[in-house]
């Protein structure tokens, strides 16, 4: 090896062995093989020499080359296994120290009480079926025979978006989840059976009512299911989503446009205590009927062939008989010591009480 390169390699490696950290390594390594480094400088030098003297010279680089990355490399390699040497010297870890706390999150009671109701409609062969929050006036209204006038589409409870494009259809906040089982009639033929639950507006708001609501609505179509369907599978329901499997219940006739006969479902309590069972006092629940034919025609599906039932609740209103929630307004407030008082552990799932 000629006298030049056998220097640079000496003092390639006395700088390398004086290069303590990654850094500094790096230095040598640019100041040797970079673009402007010794070697590379004297590669560039063998085109000004005769094509022997180059021959000879270039093996000769080279090999230099060769052997000067090999030193490079080698002391990287160095340098790094003593970079992690010195990492796993200085960590320690504590396998005694208690775990830190993980804030466990909790499911808000109208979450649970779908979930419930999706686990004893479930049960019955109801599939669960969802919809946009923003209708036009048709399915919200017009589609369920509630007649232009009716005290429902009055402009104080219901909130009217700025009108639509081109087709002129005002649209609406729902106002209950009932455009969701007019979607379902028109997108699939019967039978259906179907529970929908979600949100809901009205322009109303005080102590016990607030603007957004949730609501579960029950729509079931056959060729012959009857006032005796709806009746058994409003009690099924009732006494398992309650867990009182001598829940006292009490059918009312009563009205809405949608359904014809209508009748409303009043559970036993005790207005004092506010204990639900046998308490001598009557507590209205639930609407239901059997849809209208108006309704069915409506939605596409022929009264002569096919008849069924409808039924709509308020999910709070169950859920704060439920569990002995006073007021409403905390249920949309996020105030976490509320969450921790009435909230659900998400490793406890919902389960079918008696009844089902
Ligand atoms: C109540 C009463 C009810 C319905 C909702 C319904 C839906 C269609 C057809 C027929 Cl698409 N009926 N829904 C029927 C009876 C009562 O709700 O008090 N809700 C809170």
């Amino acid at each position: 090896m000629t006298d030049d390169l056998a220097t640079l390699k000496a003092e390639t490696t006395a700088t390398l062995a004086a290069a303590e950290d990654l850094r500094a390594w790096d230095a040598v390594r640019v100041a040797v093989l970079g673009r402007n480094g010794t070697l590379t400088q004297k590669l560039k030098e063998l085109g000004a020499l005769t094509p022997e003297a180059r021959r000879e010279r270039g093996a000769a680089l080279n090999r230099a080359k060769d052997e000067l990355t090999a030193l490079i490399e080698a002391r990287r390699t160095a340098l790094e296994a003593a970079a992690l040497d010195a990492q796993l010297g200085n960590e320690r870890l504590d396998v005694t120290l208690p775990p830190r706390p993980q804030p466990a999150g909790l499911i808000h009671p109208i979450s649970r009480t779908m979930e419930e109701i999706a686990a004893i409609f479930g049960a019955m062969g109801f599939a669960i079926a969802e919809g946009p929050d923003i209708e036009d006036d048709w399915r919200n209204f017009g589609a369920l025979n509630i007649p232009a006038h009716h005290s429902a589409r009055e402009d104080m409870d219901t909130f009217y978006l700025p009108p639509a494009g081109a087709d002129g259809r005002r649209r609406v906040l729902r106002t209950h989840t009932s455009p969701v089982q007019v979607r379902t009639m028109l997108d699939q033929p019967p039978p259906i059976r179907v529970v929908v639950p979600g949100r809901t507006y009205r322009a109303d708001h005080d102590a016990t009512h607030s603007p957004m609501f949730h609501q579960l609505e029950g729509l079931a179509i056959d060729r012959t299911l009857t006032l005796g369907h709806l009746k058994g599978c409003l009690i099924d329901f009732l006494r398992a989503y309650f867990g009182i499997s001598n829940l006292p219940m009490r059918f009312r006739s009563s009205y809405f446009p949608f359904t014809e006969p209508s009748m409303e479902v009043d559970i036993g309590w005790n207005r004092r205590t506010g204990e639900l069972g046998g308490g001598g006092d009557w507590l209205e629940i639930l609407g239901s009927g059997m849809v209208h034919s108006k309704v069915l025609a409506n939605c596409g599906v022929d009264p002569l062939m096919w008849q069924g039932f409808a039924f709509g609740m308020g999910i709070e209103r169950i859920t704060m008989l439920k569990h002995g929630i006073p007021d409403l307004r905390p249920f949309y407030e996020s105030d976490l010591r509320w969450l921790r008082h009435y909230g659900f552990s998400p490793l406890a799932p919902a389960i079918l009480h008696e009844g089902v």
